[in-house]
């Protein structure tokens, strides 16, 4: 089993800035983190990450023909809260999709309550830091174990 985890725009500056809400870990770190742990639970990972909504968009169009992915773990940064794009293109793929955060966004400025992605996933997770990938990793273990994939 393998599963695709894309991150949008800003996170590649993880670690540079903004510590106290994102960490101290860089994007390189923290895929390394999620990586050790899904091997540990037999979950194989590949990273990808754009700051562009149209490479998001392709991104998730390739998760089984250019990544060879059974699920998405999605961290589409701030167009989680606007990008129709990216929300059409999660129901043009039949895998189970999560969104995460690292930030718990329900506790920052209002329009980070907002998801336009959340109501064509199979959940969301937030607030953990790369705890929320991990976990969304374990759901979508789950929901495939469950479908007998
Ligand atoms: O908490 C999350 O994971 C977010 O998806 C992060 C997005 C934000 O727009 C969402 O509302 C919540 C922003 C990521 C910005 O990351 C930076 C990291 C370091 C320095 C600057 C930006």
């Amino acid at each position: 089993m393998k599963i695709l985890i894309v991150n949008g725009p800003n996170l590649n500056m993880l670690g540079s800035r903004e510590k106290a809400i994102y960490g101290e870990q860089t994007l390189a770190d923290m895929n390394a983190e999620i990586a050790e742990f899904c091997a540990e639970n037999g979950i194989e990972t590949v990273f990808f990450q754009s700051n562009s909504e149209g490479e998001i968009v392709s991104a998730i169009h390739g998760v089984r023909t250019r990544f060879g992915a059974d699920g998405i773990v999605l961290n589409a940064g701030a167009y989680t809260h606007y990008s129709r794009a990216i929300g059409d293109a999660l129901p043009c793929v039949g895998v189970p999709k999560v969104e995460v955060h690292i930030s718990n966004v329900h506790a920052r400025e209002d329009f980070r309550h907002v998801s336009v992605l959340a109501a064509n996933c199979n959940g969301v997770i937030c607030g953990f830091g790369a705890d929320s990938y991990k976990l969304a990793c374990l759901a979508i273990k789950d929901i495939l174990g469950r479908s007998g994939k």
